[in-house]
């Protein structure tokens, strides 16, 4: 099942002026930025206060114009784009949610931040809310 909310994404056009407005306005911190091409995906972990367990924002900027981060800007303008929560077992949890009805986007897992492993229950199922589940890799498990 779920375990806690691991971040809230955002899409943003810039991926550099966003993570400077979250840290000029919110005081928010940069805790590591990663590409994932395979999600088209340049994005940044946005730490909100200094305890670890204050939750972060995760900024996503497209790579490319057929990127789902791009098709949402284009259709919806920057804003919530997906609340992700982490899981311990992401196949578990798909497949619990699957006998549930909900459609996961992924037959199996793909990569995400970290070397996570991640799916998606498609928007549509979830009363208009991407919802992303993470499994962290398996060093940083405890400490997330
Ligand atoms: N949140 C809420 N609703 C969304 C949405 C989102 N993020 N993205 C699309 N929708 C809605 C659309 O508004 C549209 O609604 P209407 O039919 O009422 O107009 C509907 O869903 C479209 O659904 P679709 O045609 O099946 O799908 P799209 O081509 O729009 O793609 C989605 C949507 C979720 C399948 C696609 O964005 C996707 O594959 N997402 C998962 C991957 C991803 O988001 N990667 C970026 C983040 C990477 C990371 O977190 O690591």
């Amino acid at each position: 099942g779920l375990r806690r909310i691991d971040h809230v994404g955002v899409a943003v056009a810039d991926l550099d002026v966003a993570i400077e407005f979250y840290e000029r306005v919110f005081g928010m911190r940069c805790v590591h930025v990663e590409e994932n091409t395979e999600q088209g995906v340049r994005e940044a972990m946005m730490s909100v206060g200094p305890d670890p367990a204050g939750g972060c924002v995760q900024l996503l900027a497209p790579l490319t114009p057929e990127s789902a981060i791009a098709k949402f800007l284009e259709r919806s303008g920057p804003g919530v784009q997906q609340v992700a929560y982490t899981v311990d077992d992401v196949a578990a949890t798909s497949e619990e949610l699957r006998s549930r009805g909900m459609r996961l986007l992924y037959p199996s897992a793909r990569t995400g931040t970290g070397g996570s492993r991640i799916n998606f229950v498609h928007p549509k199922d979830a009363g208009g809310v991407l919802v992303e589940l993470v499994e962290p890799p398996a060093p940083a498990r405890d400490e997330r």
